[in-house]
Order: C-alpha cells, then sequence, then structure tokens
C-alpha cells in the first residue's frame, strides 16, 4: 500500500509550484475589501487567511476536502471495513484531511497502528497530571499535558540544528502524528483522575476511537460509533474559527505543533466556542431542576419561559447562533440522525429536540441574533450523557481531542507550503476617523 507519508511527498511539489505560480501571476489580483464594521468587528468575512483542509458554507455547512458529512458518511472506511456501515473511523477522515483523497481500509488500519504506535507519553507526563488538583478545568488540564509532551518535539529539535526551511513540513509531520497519537491518553488519564480512580486501560486492538473509549472507561461499541461520529466532525471547520485560527497564528511563529496546537486548545476553551458544549448541558439541567422544582412539566411552554429569562438576563442561548452558518449546523443534523436511530425514546433527546422546535421562533423574535439555529454544540451533550457520560465540565476536552485532527492537518500544509508569520495590520480608532472625516 501506498503510505500517508509517501502520498503526501508526492503531493507537496505540485502544490508548492502551483500556489507559487499564483502569487507570481496574480498576487495583486483584489478579492475584496474591508469595511470598519468588520475592523472593529472580529473579521467577520474578511477573506485573508489559506486554508486547505476544509471549507464553511454559510448554509450548506462544512465540507471536509469538498464533501458533506453524508457524503464522508458514504465513502470513508468504517470499523467493520464495510463503507457506509456505521460511522467513519476518525482515522480515515484524518487521511482525507491530510491528503484529500479517500483512503482504502488497509490505508486507514496503517494509520492507526501508526498512532498506536506513536501513543506511549513521556514518562513525566502522567506524574505531572496526577499533581494536578481536581478542581482545575479538564481543559486546562489538557493543555498542561500537551504542553509537558513538547519536550519530544522533533520539529523543535529539527529547528535548533538547523535543518533548511524546505524541510521544516517533514519534521511538523512528525509531531503532527504524535500530538494527535498522545492527545487521547492524556485525555483519559484527566477523566480518570477527575471523577475516577485514575486507572487508565488501553486496547490497542481497537481502532483509535475505540481504545480512547476504553481508555475513558466505556465498553459499549454503540458508545465507540457514537465516539466515532463525535471525533469525526468536530475536526476542522475552516480556518477562521478561534481554535484552528490560534494553532495556525502561533504555528506561523515556526512554535512546534505541541506548542501550536496549546494555542488552539486555550481557544477552544472559551464559553463562545468549544466550551458552548458543557453550557448547553448546564442550561439544560438548571432548566430541569427549575421546573422539578415548580411541579411544572418540561414542554414548549416552559422551555420558551426558561429562554426568554436567558435572554432577559442578558446571556446567550448556548448551542444556538454562529459566526458564520445561517442555517442549521449539518453537525447538528448528524447527531440528531444518531439519536434517531440508537436512541429514539432517550428523554434528555426528545428534550433537546423541543428545544429545537421553539428555540430558532424565540431568537428570530429576540431580533439580534444572525442565525437563529444550532451549532454542533447543542446536540453532542445529550448523547454523551445518553451512554452515562454526565461529566458535561469534561466534554469540551473530547471536542479537543477532535479538532487537533483538522488543525494540524492544516499546519502541515502551512509547513510544506512555507507560509509566513501571520501579521494582519492593527489600526487605531483615531486612524479610523481620519478615513471618514476626509
Ligand atoms: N443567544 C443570545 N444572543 C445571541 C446568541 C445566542 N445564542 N447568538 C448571538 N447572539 C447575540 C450576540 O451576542 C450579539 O449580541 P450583541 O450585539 O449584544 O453583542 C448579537 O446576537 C449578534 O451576534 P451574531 O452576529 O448573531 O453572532 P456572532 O457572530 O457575534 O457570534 C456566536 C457567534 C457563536 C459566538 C454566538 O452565536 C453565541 O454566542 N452563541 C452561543 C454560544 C455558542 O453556542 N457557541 C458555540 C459556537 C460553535 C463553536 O464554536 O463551537
Amino acid at each position: 500500500i501506498t503510505t500517508l507519508q509517501e502520498t503526501l511527498a508526492a503531493q507537496v511539489p505540485e502544490k508548492q509550484a502551483k500556489l507559487a505560480q499564483l502569487k507570481k501571476e496574480h498576487g495583486s489580483h483584489v478579492i475584496g475589501n474591508v469595511t470598519i464594521d468588520q475592523c472593529i468587528g472580529g473579521a467577520r468575512s474578511v477573506k485573508c487567511m489559506l486554508w486547505e483542509t476544509s471549507n464553511l458554507d454559510a448554509e450548506e455547512g462544512i465540507r471536509f476536502r469538498g464533501l458533506t458529512i453524508p457524503e464522508c458518511q458514504a465513502v470513508l472506511p468504517t470499523y467493520s471495513g464495510k463503507t457506509g456501515d456505521g460511522e467513519p473511523l476518525l482515522e480515515s477522515l484524518f487521511w482525507l484531511l491530510l491528503t484529500g483523497e479517500v483512503p482504502t481500509k488497509e490505508q486507514a488500519d496503517s494509520l492507526t497502528a501508526e498512532l498506536h504506535a506513536r501513543s506511549t507519553l513521556p514518562a513525566h507526563v502522567v506524574p505531572l497530571l496526577n499533581s494536578l488538583p481536581k478542581q482545575m478545568h479538564p481543559m486546562t488540564q489538557l493543555s498542561i499535558g500537551l504542553m509537558a509532551a513538547q519536550t519530544e518535539s522533533k520539529f523543535s529539535k529539527a529547528y535548533a540544528d538547523g535543518v533548511p526551511k524546505k524541510e521544516y513540513h517533514l519534521h511538523a509531520l512528525e509531531d503532527i502524528l504524535s500530538v494527535v497519537a498522545q492527545l487521547p491518553e492524556i485525555a483519559a488519564t484527566i477523566y480518570r483522575n477527575v471523577y475516577f480512580d485514575g486507572t487508565v486501560d488501553k486496547d490497542l486492538s481497537l481502532d483509535y476511537s475505540g481504545n480512547f473509549c476504553r481508555m475513558l472507561g466505556y465498553d459499549d461499541p454503540s458508545f465507540d460509533e457514537l465516539m466515532r461520529l463525535y471525533l469525526c466532525i468536530h475536526t476542522d471547520h475552516e480556518g477562521g474559527n478561534a481554535s484552528a485560527h490560534a494553532t495556525h497564528l502561533v504555528g506561523s511563529t515556526l512554535s512546534d505543533p505541541y506548542l501550536s496546537y496549546s494555542g488552539g486548545l486555550n481557544a477552544l476553551a472559551g464559553p463562545l466556542h468549544g466550551l458552548a458544549n458543557q453550557e448547553v448541558l448546564k442550561w439544560i439541567q438548571e432548566l430541569k431542576s427549575k421546573f422539578d422544582a415548580e411541579g411544572k412539566e418540561v414542554n414548549a411552554e416552559s422551555i420558551t419561559e426558561f429562554a426568554w429569562e436567558t435572554l432577559k438576563a442578558g446571556k446567550v442561548i448556548p448551542g444556538y447562533g454562529h459566526a458564520v452558518l445561517r442555517k442549521t449546523d449539518p453537525r447538528y443534523t448528524c447527531q440528531r440522525e444518531f439519536a434517531l436511530k440508537h436512541i429514539p425514546d432517550d428523554p434528555l433527546f426528545k428534550l433537546v429536540d423541543t428545544i429545537y422546535q421553539v428555540m430558532p421562533g424565540i431568537l428570530k423574535e429576540h431580533g439580534k441574533v444572525a442565525n437563529p439555529y444550532p451549532n454542533v454544540d447543542s446536540h453532542s451533550g445529550v448523547l454523551l450523557w445518553h451512554y452515562g457520560f454526565t461529566q458535561y465540565q469534561y466534554y469540551t476536552v473530547l471536542f479537543g481531542v477532535s479538532r487537533a485532527v483538522g488543525a494540524l492537518s492544516q499546519l502541515y500544509w502551512d509547513r510544506a507550503l512555507g507560509l509566513p508569520l501571520e501579521r494582519p495590520k492593527s489600526v487605531t480608532p483615531e486612524w479610523l476617523w481620519s478615513q471618514v472625516q476626509k
């Protein structure tokens, strides 16, 4: 079989040449302009970043290397080996994101073996994690754990040894594969430490997601399937989201992939981004306990009442809205389909579904929100909860394990294409005023 490294090596020269041609022949071509609104407003829609691995359409949602989520589910290798039978292997999506090609089952399996072989943590990482206070947020612990594993970075060693620029991507790939390989044990150690007795049991006969489930302490094959779906859909969401952008930005200084992705994790830990998945479960639990205490039924009417209370208190409805999307997130839809297939009678799923019926209308009436529809975080928690994974403070860590695959696949291409230090221009308010008073 053609290995991942061989597949990439064959692509790099042509990609480099094409980009050089684009720059040389069309470098001064204008692709947009920037308004004062965009300058003040978080650079929404400003086109100023190159991203290979995925693209987000406001109406349609994400495409991974041109494929929608249902298309990925139809063509990527699964655990059983029968395409379309179950959720794609995370390894097969990782291959797709890195290379733009759909791997064979053998190729996906070879990546599983490579990741397992790289999964051993440096000896100091677990003792360090064990020493952290249990009340420290799991995302803080994840970032610390990954930073601690940076001692093994091949990229930073190669840079210190003075390797030429054209070889950076080879050393970056070493680290990228190792970061993805090592994150599950760091994440599982945190979970087992914070909520259980700290023991982590591996099963390297399984795929990446299955082994991760065993390390977390779950052995239901249906939960393995959920984990495959979960890890696949959270990988990548084009380049502008905070975790991917932070990884790309930090990496542009030639910080190695461990340091770069720790930056991404710290961005993911914010409530307007990845932390929203824990906030959704917290919101639902608060809603339930309020109406249980009042002896009221949780239904469309009481959900509406609670939603207005949240909005009138000046808070956001977690799991709704998006900076780019203007329709229901297909990552929401595929999780809903998973629930309809595997857990249709789950009471919490029914509640999430009722929220979905009423919330867009409430947010439209509220009148501020550009997108009144649910995003990925609105559904993920309820699925985990069904399988007994109720520690919602931890949920963003799962997102963090997954996002590494997308953000770091792009980081490989950042180095292979020789993308420069990122350094946009900031302007002062006085300068903005001078532009309109001319
Ligand atoms: N509930 C209440 N108000 C909301 C809202 C929501 N779910 N979504 C947006 N708004 C508000 C904004 O706070 C903003 O108010 P101000 O003008 O007072 O500042 C206004 O509506 C306009 O915002 P927008 O253009 O619709 O949205 P943004 O691009 O600024 O922000 C996002 C996008 C995701 C941060 C926002 O929708 C939000 O806070 N959602 C809730 C948190 C969430 O689910 N985040 C997860 C996103 C997916 C992910 O990254 O994981």
